[in-house]
């Protein structure tokens, strides 16, 4: 019995340091804890509400206004905060990345521990969302540096962090196109071809729909298209994106930002993973 506890452990520590998204969520699942490990995580028992807002809370005050707004579903308050910040001269990048984020972010992990509801989660993502479309506007028509699509994978209703994702290249200058969520393969496939699209973005949050990110990327290489299939999103690890051809993985929004200029710059999935990871 001790034996295989400790084959567990040792199995634990590699996924940790491949995988710390996969490793927290087998700990969240209650793995270890059953088997009464300290493994340095709380529990969903034990991390109060105000331990999460607090995790994620901007130190800004400008900021954490916001990032409450967007927690309190308000819509209206949240647009008003956000031109607020614009007139004062806040960039509107940083305003997406490190004001409307961690709103949605802590929402999101109160959710996960049972202490929000689906409805707060919608009004958050509603909130985000108008303050999203305030600083797209005030970033205005820049050159642009490529053409994207974004999709998350068939049968994934997730779309959160795929909307901050495509967010966030358009503010760094990319053309996107969003296929939206449940996207089949073929979707993706006809829109590369008819709209001349160099990389394209794909995000999954369900175990259960994580092949469909596989069979994109696979598609769109035996197709002989040269586009690229950049992975992320919760469900997803490197580990798993490097089991398949032409995919580069990716952790963060900024990943896919500097994914997509290398792949617009004319480099192939194989340079874009050696410089990347
Ligand atoms: C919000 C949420 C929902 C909302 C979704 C609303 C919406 N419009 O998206 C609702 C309530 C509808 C929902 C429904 C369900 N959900 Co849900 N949900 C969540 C929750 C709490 C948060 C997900 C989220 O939005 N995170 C925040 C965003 C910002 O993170 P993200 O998407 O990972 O994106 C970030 C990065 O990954 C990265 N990124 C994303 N894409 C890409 C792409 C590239 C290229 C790069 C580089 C980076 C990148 O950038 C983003 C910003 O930082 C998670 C639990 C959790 N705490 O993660 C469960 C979770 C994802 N849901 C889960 C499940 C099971 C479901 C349901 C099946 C529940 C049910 N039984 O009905 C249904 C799914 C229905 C379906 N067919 O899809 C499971 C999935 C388990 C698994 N591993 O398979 C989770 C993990 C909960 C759990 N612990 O069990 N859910």
């Amino acid at each position: 019995m001790v034996r295989h506890m400790d084959i567990l452990a040792e199995e634990m520590l590699k996924i940790r340091s491949r995988d710390p998204a996969r490793y927290k969520r087998l700990i969240q699942e209650g793995m270890l804890a059953e088997l009464g490990f300290d493994v340095g995580i709380k529990t969903k028992a034990q991390a109060s509400v105000d331990e999460v807002k607090a995790k994620f809370r901007p130190k800004d005050p400008s900021y954490a206004a916001i990032s409450d707004s967007v927690i309190a579903g308000k819509r209206a308050r949240t647009k008003e905060l956000v031109a607020t910040s614009l007139q004062q001269g806040k960039d509107p990048v940083d305003l997406v990345t490190n004001a409307l984020m961690p709103g949605i972010q802590t929402q999101c992990e109160l959710y996960d521990l049972g202490k929000a509801f689906v409805p707060e989660i919608l009004m958050s993502n509603d909130a985000m969302q108008g303050g999203i479309e305030l600083c797209q506007a005030q970033l205005g028509d820049i050159p642009k540096k490529g053409k994207l699509a974004t999709f998350v994978a068939e049968g994934d209703l997730h779309d959160i962090g795929k909307n901050i994702v495509a967010a966030i290249l358009r503010a760094n200058g990319f053309d996107v196109i969003d296929l939206g969520r449940d996207v089949p393969t073929a979707k993706v496939i006809e829109t590369t071809k008819a709209q001349g699209i160099q990389m394209v973005s794909g995000s999954t949050l369900m175990s259960t729909t994580k092949a469909g990110l596989k069979s994109t990327a696979e598609t769109l290489e035996e197709e002989g298209l040269k586009v690229p299939l950049a992975c992320g999103g919760a469900a997803v690890s490197r580990a798993f994106v490097d089991t398949f051809v032409n995919s580069i993985y990716g952790k963060s929004p900024l990943d896919a930002v500097k994914i997509a200029t290398e792949v617009c710059e004319g480099k192939d999935w194989k340079e874009v993973r050696k410089d990347l990871y």
